[in-house]
């Protein structure tokens, strides 16, 4: 099987491994944890943050960032396709107790305006805005890269109204990787940011949210409360630790594989390439094969390639370390014979 669901699927690298096993570790609810200490130290100065949590998934860190900055009644702005609206199964209504207003973007990016014409105003029928919640890059949007210049224009009029950005930056690095742009400096424009550790690059479990000191402390208090004080967590911070160290720069080839990926699928008859291919998503429209996403993806199945429906005639196909250039050719080749 060439799995193309998801960067999320990766395997721990050999290193990964062994950095697990050789780990040192403490129980971390008393902040005994040197392992995990080192993390969280290391993430909050490549994101030029006062400090940083580990948290078991992407999904807890958004919620516990929405939980430290919300109060329930209130609202948060995030845009129409964003993951934590989309894929989190309404947690921030169901935990924190806010309200979404969405913003339709365009390519996952929103428009400054939109969002300032949605900003609440102090009105005794009206929640309150308190959080603008950004994604980078933008999953459903394929991976598309939300520009650092509207990253700054939303976080300038945000600040003007005190109203904290939280950047759901679960791919950061990929953008990064793509724009030469530093992760730090896509953080400048941010209150705190949740990146994950365990898709592009390669750890098995993690993900990392970061902001001011005080943030953190309280957003500990959180994590706690659901249940995610974590006791030996070196173990799988050890991993995380490694990916950091060694998985960043080669996410060049996992998108160097997504455009190969996109032009050789763009080419069969009958499949159109959605998404400009930013990154390390590619999504590919069915519609004129007389297909549904379904149909194709149990076609394709069948020819030993994976990938899943994101639409009802769009499938999703994401490159990642556990997938060479090879297998790439010959996914396109299985895709090939999908539609003879
Ligand atoms: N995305 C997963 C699925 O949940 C859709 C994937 O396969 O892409 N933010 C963004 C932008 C994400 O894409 C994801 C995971 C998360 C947050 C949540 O991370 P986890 O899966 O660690 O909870």
């Amino acid at each position: 099987m060439i799995d193309l669901r998801s960067d999320t699927v990766t395997k721990p690298t050999r290193e990964m491994r062994q950095a697990a096993f050789d780990a040192p570790v403490g129980d971390d609810v008393y902040n005994e944890d040197p392992t995990l200490i080192e993390l969280e130290e290391t993430a909050a100065q490549m994101l030029g943050k006062e400090a940083a949590m580990f948290v078991p998934s992407g999904t807890q860190g958004n919620q516990i960032a929405v939980l430290t900055h919300c109060q329930p009644g209130e609202e948060i702005i995030l845009e129409a396709d964003s993951h934590i609206f989309f894929y989190e199964g309404a947690s921030i209504s169901a935990f924190a107790g806010v309200q979404p207003r969405t913003i339709n973007g365009e390519n996952g990016t929103m428009d400054p305006k939109a969002i300032e014409a949605a900003l609440r105003v102090d009105d005794i029928h009206q929640p309150e805005t308190s959080l603008i919640c950004l994604e980078n890059t933008h999953n459903r949007a394929g991976g598309a890269i939300v520009p650092l210049e509207n990253m700054k224009e939303i976080y300038q009029l945000a600040s003007s109204q005190h109203i904290p950005v939280h950047l759901d930056g679960a791919r950061i690095f990929n953008a990064s990787v793509a724009t030469g742009i530093s992760v730090k400096e896509y953080a400048t424009y941010t209150d705190s940011v949740q990146f994950c550790l365990s898709k592009g690059l390669g750890a098995p479990v993690g993900s990392i949210i970061a902001g001011t000191k005080e943030f953190i402390k309280k957003a500990r208090k959180w994590r706690k409360r659901l249940g995610g004080g974590l006791r030996q967590a070196g173990i799988i911070a050890a991993p995380g630790l490694v990916a950091l160290q060694t998985m960043v720069d080669r996410l060049e080839e996992d998108h160097t594989n997504a455009s190969l990926l996109a032009t050789g699928l763009g080419e069969i008859e009958g499949l159109t390439v959605e998404n400009s291919v930013d990154t390390n998503i590619v999504l590919i429209n069915t519609e004129k094969a007389g297909l549904s996403a379904n149909a194709f993806l149990d076609r394709l199945k069948e020819q030993g390639v994976l990938a899943v429906p994101f639409g009802p005639n769009t499938v999703r196909f994401t490159t990642h370390f556990d997938v060479s250039t090879d297998e790439v050719k010959t996914a396109i080749e299985r895709a090939k014979n999908c539609l003879v």
